[in-house]
């Protein structure tokens, strides 16, 4: 029995009592774990040996030695959208490369076009579906990013969806408001001006409707310029808002530097990030979120730079980047073998990437990633007994329970 369905988040069961049988990731010590979860927070962790006598004498939920993790993070996804591409898959296998789907009037766009023609609801059902297996696989904190609306009223559609989200599935949501992610096509030849439509009128409105967590932009040849990028990001500063960059995934346009200077949470893809780069971004505090997915899906060879960004100490997330395009992945843990199959991370970088690390690209870090007493209680039990098993099976599904906001989400035990 390894399918599990998402039940109504509403009817899910509470996760307080003492949990024990916890074979804890991380612990730092041998033995069997405890986690005291009162009010829907972790109020206690440790070994069983040690549990305080106040969380002994509560009702208690046996983990049978599972393998236990925080929940875990998908930090960048672009999960609302209308359509399918699945056609450009097959255009790219008979020879295209993306670039030239994109210039051809496909990539981005095409999304954009079925986006605008679906309602807010037919959007919720089709995004619903698709975090659905995000969550059956432990994810408890997820990105979305708007993106596929272009246009004020459409990137809002987006953007109330993602938090729409957040409240039936009872997950953690982070909005990103990424208008700057194509060039509509009623603003061709326009960019500066369709710039100026993102930073006077779509941000701040879509800000003051409290619809955006943080703001993010393509910076790429194909798509917005470094100057565009830092306007960008100069109308974020003044609504208060961080930034991260979609940086270096096809080119080196110097995009991790300025954004760093911004106070970066992230920056994104980063195949041809530079030293200078890294420096910036070490200095600023900046995440290095890669995307495993998108890379190989596009048939990438470009490696990113694991070794410098490592020797430097960027904290370095992995995510689905989940999106019609370059990488329509539902498993955050395909992505942790991807990281370290074709990234050669290590096995506890790459489930650090997916929790804390994930959580700091999203500024959650005081709230998800970690299990620790005061943080809401967030964690996934494995079936499992090694913790590389997480990252050395690949469409396998082995959660056993998913402990969400403080309740029983998935699973059983
Ligand atoms: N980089 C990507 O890989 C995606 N967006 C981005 O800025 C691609 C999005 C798409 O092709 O729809
Ligand atoms: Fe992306």
């Amino acid at each position: 029995m390894t399918h599990h369905s998402t039940r109504h988040f509403s009817d899910a069961p509470s996760a307080d009592g003492l949990w024990t049988g916890v074979n804890l990731h991380d612990a730092g010590s041998s033995g069997s774990c405890a986690i005291a979860v009162q009010d829907g927070r972790v109020a206690w962790v440790g070994t069983e040996a040690a549990v305080p006598p106040a969380f002994a004498a509560m009702p208690r939920q046996d983990a049978k030695g599972a393998l236990v993790t925080p929940g875990l993070v998908d930090c960048h996804t672009h999960l609302v959208y209308g359509g399918q591409r699945a056609h450009e898959f097959a255009m790219r296998l008979a020879g295209a490369s993306y670039e030239e789907v994109a210039r051809a009037g496909g990539g981005i766009v095409s999304s954009v076009r079925a986006t605008r023609e679906a309602g807010e609801d037919e959007l919720f059902d089709a995004a619903s579906a698709r975090l659905a297996s995000l969550l059956a696989e432990g994810v408890c904190a997820i990105e979305i990013k708007s993106g596929y609306g272009l246009a004020l009223e459409h990137e809002r559609k987006q953007l109330r969806v993602a938090r729409r989200l957040g409240e039936a599935h009872g997950v953690t949501v982070r909005t990103t408001f990424l208008g700057a992610h194509a060039l509509p096509p009623e603003y061709t030849g326009r960019s500066s001006d369709y710039i100026d439509l993102v930073c006077e009128q779509m941000l701040p409105a879509l800000a003051a409707e409290e619809l955006v967590d943080a703001v993010d932009v393509f910076c790429e040849r194909i798509a917005f310029s470094l100057e565009e990028t830092e306007r960008v990001f100069k109308a974020a500063k003044a609504l208060g808002l961080p930034v991260k960059l979609h940086a270096e995934q096809l080119s080196d346009m110097d995009g991790a530097a300025l954004a760093a200077r911004y106070g970066a949470l992230s920056c994104d893809h980063i195949e041809h990030l530079s030293h200078k780069g890294i420096d910036a971004m070490r200095e600023a505090g900046t995440v290095a979120v890669l995307l495993p997915g998108a890379y190989y899906t596009l048939r990438d060879t470009q490696l990113p730079p694991i070794d410098a960004l490592r020797a430097a100490g960027v904290p370095m997330a992995v995510s689905t980047d989940h999106n019609p395009g370059t990488s329509p992945a539902l498993s955050l843990l395909l992505m942790v073998n991807m990281a370290c199959t074709l990234f050669r991370l290590t096995v506890p970088e790459a489930i650090a990437g997916v929790t804390q690390h994930a959580a700091r690209a999203l500024g959650l870090q005081d709230t998800h990633g970690r299990i620790e007493a005061g943080m809401p209680a967030n964690f996934v039990l494995w079936n499992l007994k090694d913790a590389a098993e997480l990252a050395y099976w690949f469409g396998q599904r082995p959660v056993r329970a998913v402990v969400r906001q403080g309740r029983i989400a998935e699973g059983a035990l």
